[in-house]
């Protein structure tokens, strides 16, 4: 089953959103494997966004997701990628759908409250970074057979 890596940044833990973030996940029928929350190292940050390490965005984007808590999640799902993409909605909350968390309750690119990795090659790695191995929670739920035909 697919792997992906969820951040719910600090913007959305300062607003109150973690429980709404979670909700939207779970009732998709996807399945939270891991769990943490804390305020994210920077290295760990510089690590996990070193694709936009020559951006003109990159220091504050590091300050951003280090400035507080922030909740880091590995989701699974069947096309876990792509489901954990739709459900936060476009980059700039301008572009994303309502219905969308970024959508519903973002308004710029800057402070867009949450992360989802891009690519299966990305969820890899970010996990890889966050989590280690034995933090992975493997254990069935009671709605898989109706999930899944
Ligand atoms: P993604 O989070 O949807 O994958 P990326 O393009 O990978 O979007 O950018 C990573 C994060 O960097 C964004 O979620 C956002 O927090 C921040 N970011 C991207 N572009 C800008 C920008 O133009 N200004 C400020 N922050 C940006
Ligand atoms: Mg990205």
């Amino acid at each position: 089953m697919e792997q992906t890596y969820v951040m719910i940044k600090p913007d959305a833990v300062q607003r109150g959103l973690i429980g709404e973030i979670i909700l939207r996940i779970e009732r998709k029928g996807l399945k939270i494997k891991a769990m943490r929350m804390n305020v994210m190292d920077k290295t760990i940050a510089m690590e996990h966004y070193s694709e936009h390490s020559e951006k003109p965005f990159f220091n504050s984007l590091i300050e951003y997701v280090t400035s507080g808590p922030s909740v880091s999640m590995v989701v699974e799902g069947k096309n876990a990628i792509s489901i954990m993409r739709s459900i936060n909605g476009a980059t700039n909350p301008v572009n994303a759908l309502p219905g969308t968390i970024r959508g519903d309750f973002a308004v710029e690119t800057g402070r867009n409250i949450v992360h989802a990795s891009d690519s299966l090659e990305a969820a890899k790695r970010e996990i890889s970074i966050h989590f280690k191995n034995s933090e992975i929670i493997e254990y069935k739920k009671v709605d898989e057979a109706w999930l899944y035909e």
